[in-house]
């Protein structure tokens, strides 16, 4: 059955059809009458005004952020984390390059999963968002302020860092578990069969500074070697835990389809960080090999600095009893929620059959009645009965994720039978479910892990588009779908499509950020070390084969834009500066068929080009981003010339190149 339920996945419509008969009949662009008669206009945002929320949306094989405003579903604005983005210059600026740096060197993409916004005693607070790469394995943190990312940090000793990143109450940590047990890093040539006594899970615990928001890697966890899937910080009464869903706790290393869905349950490890803190401080950490990359952008040089650290604190839980503890959970588990209250945690497993609900205070009981079913690898497992508070029954096909808005209610993704299911957290009842198209993933509610959900909406990010978008040959938009839940039934307002593959998404009210957005950066306070402040500052400068281009650009012209003296053999670097202090001017740089992409410098900014040339002659440059009514004329000349040629460095904006030497010689 379970090999169907996969197989079935995304043919989830088919069984959704006979179970539930929920495919509308002649579904089409109107999905049939399943929507709101007034659903135009309540996601209409008249021009002119703003949407009530932003969406931060999970790029998936993107490798980056996506801003979606909402209700309009309008997409806002990508934010290149992970992946370099040839639009701005992310990864391909001299500035921007080491913030894709890793213990591997240079690695241009990721696959980003599941964005967490910063939260103060569990409450959105509009700071920052972390967001997971989940192939090699980092953390980025982007500001809601400038929209950009500032941070990035990699994960030694994890391999698929997809259980991650998620936040503690307020936002002490981002935690990161490993999707694949490995071998830790230092080891070298092992048997993958000696999987049970050489793999590991490690569980990251990265602290944020209250202030700048920056990480570091506080300690990691060693435990068995399971596969961590999603997780979520505790609130309230258990805001110092944090709970992970687990797969593969048959430890198999092959056909994990099969031999990973042979136990009845799986587990959630609830683990009290607070005690592991106190272990730290008791001296039980250890320094273990772990050499990972952190990369900084710092605001005032706007340039990035990589930094490659080499060892990693690390807690044994054979060295520290009653921190961690395993509740056996149905069948795969992939969503691991905790309720606004914090007493709650959900377990959504995907080949279950119910819902089980833990209870926090049960759990607290039964470890203290030490009521366990023994113990897996040297860690109690908590008698599930003893745990569980209780059952939702029948509650749809393929549970996957639940959120909740504020009064008391769940949203559960149905992933095989493509619906949300509400219901009531206490009473365990199925009030509402509405069907998605198609095969719903995760889904958000506005503020839905938090302790104050904003409630409203729910947002349902699909898997599978079909039919619900003009066809755009094989590869289609993502879909996803905006839904009412202000009312007792939910209702479907609106589709819109999304980039790249939304995994999962936070939303937050619009006013939380809106005012504090960065619309400039200050010329004066530019600390960087090629900054042209002025068209006087402008300049050319020879070290060696290196030549530096201190490049102004204003409307509507760069200076210098008349460039002698540049020769075969050398690197050319133009330190562009845009002195504009108006917010919405950036300028562009593009060189003719340079083997770079461009840059986009903001107002106040300072972004470096690196360019060989390859061949004498005349070679254009441009601004690339429509400025003024001038902007096509925004544009300048290099000279390359022979190598060994004594034509003399010399620029000019304004006159030739080479009047500006003959004068100097007067
Ligand atoms: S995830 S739906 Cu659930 Cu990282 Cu993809
Ligand atoms: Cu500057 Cu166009």
């Amino acid at each position: 059955m379970k090999f169907k339920y996969i197989l079935e996945g995304t043919l989830g419509l088919a069984i959704a059809a006979s179970v539930f008969s929920c495919k509308p009949s002649g579904q089409g662009a109107a999905g049939g009458n399943l929507i709101a008669g007034d659903a135009a206009q309540k996601v209409y945002v008249a021009p002119g005004t703003h949407d009530e929320f932003y969406n931060i949306v999970s790029g998936g094989f993107n490798g980056q952020v996506s801003i979606v405003g909402l209700p309009s579903g309008r997409t806002l604005k990508i934010i290149p984390v992970f992946s370099q983005n040839g639009e701005n210059g992310w990864g391909y600026s001299e500035e921007t390059k080491p913030m894709l740096n890793t213990s591997n060197g240079f690695i241009p993409w990721d696959d980003a999963h599941h964005p967490a916004l910063s939260i103060t005693n569990g409450e959105h607070d509009g700071r920052w968002a972390f967001i997971n790469g989940n192939n090699t394995p980092r953390i980025a943190r982007i500001s809601l302020s400038t929209f950009k990312t500032e941070e990035i940090i990699e994960l030694p000793n994890s391999a698929g860092n997809h259980s991650s990143p998620f936040i503690t109450f307020n936002t002490e940590y981002a935690v990161a578990g490993t999707r694949f047990a490995v071998p830790p890093d230092n080891v070298g040539d092992v048997p993958i069969d000696s999987y049970k006594q050489n793999f590991k899970g490690y569980l990251s615990f990265v602290s944020i500074d209250k202030e700048t928001g920056k990480m570091a890697i506080k300690f990691q966890l060693k435990t068995p070697g399971i596969d961590y899937d999603l997780a979520r910080g505790g609130k309230g009464p258990s805001k110092d835990w944090i709970f992970f869903s687990s797969y593969n706790t048959e430890q198999a290393n092959t056909l994990l389809e099969v031999n990973a869905s042979q136990k009845d349950k799986d587990f959630i490890l609830a683990i009290n960080w607070k005690k592991a803190e106190e272990y730290l401080a008791a001296g039980k950490g250890k320094m273990a090999p772990g050499k990972h990359a952190h990369n900084y952008w710092n605001e005032e040089t706007h340039s990035a600095t990589s930094e490659i650290i080499n060892e990693v604190m690390t807690l044994d839980p054979a060295d520290c009893p009653d921190m961690l503890y395993f509740i056996p959970c149905p069948k795969s588990p992939h969503g691991c929620d905790v309720d606004p209250t914090g007493k709650y945690i959900i377990g959504s497993g995907k080949l279950a059959a119910v819902v089980p609900v833990f209870s926090f205070e049960k759990l607290q009981k039964a470890i203290k009645d030490k009521n366990f079913d023994g113990e897996f690898e040297g860690i109690p497992v908590v008698n599930y009965d003893a745990a569980l508070y209780g059952e939702l029954q029948k509650p749809g096909l393929g549970p996957l994720h639940t959120e909740f808005d504020a009064n008391g209610n769940a949203y559960t993704s149905m992933f095989v039978s493509s619906e949300i299911v509400k219901w009531n957290i206490e009473n365990l009842e199925v009030l509402d479910r509405v069907p998605t198209y198609y095969s719903i993933g995760h889904l958000s509610v506005p503020g839905g892990p938090t302790t104050k959900p904003h409630g409203k909406y729910v947002i349902a990010y699909n898997k599978i588009t079909k039919d619900r978008y003009l066809p755009t040959g094989p590869e289609l938009t993502h879909s996803a779908q905006l839904y009412d839940i202000s009312g007792d039934k939910m209702k479907l307002l609106l589709d819109f499509p999304t980039i790249g593959e939304p995994h999962y998404a936070e939303a937050i009210p619009a006013a939380l950020i809106k005012d504090n957005i960065k619309k400039i950066y200050e010329l004066e306070k530019n600390g960087h070390p090629y900054a042209a402040k002025g068209e006087k500052e402008t300049r050319v400068e020879r070290k060696g084969k290196e030549v530096h281009v201190y490049m102004t650009s204003s409307r509507s012209h760069f200076a210098p834009d008349n460039i002698e003296g540049v020769k075969l053999g050398d690197v050319v670097y133009f330190h562009v500066t845009n002195l504009e202090q108006d917010w919405d001017v950036p300028h562009g740089f593009a060189i003719r068929k340079a083997n770079n992409a461009e840059i986009l410098v903001m107002p106040g900014e300072t972004a470096t080009l690196k360019w060989v040339p390859e061949k004498v002659g005349i070679v254009p440059f441009y601004c690339t981003d429509f400025c003024s009514a001038l902007h096509q004329e925004m544009q300048g000349y290099i000279r390359v010339s022979p190598a060994g040629s004594n034509v003399p460095l010399a620029w000019h904006v304004g006159k030739s190149a080479m009047t500006q030497v003959e004068n100097k010689a007067k």
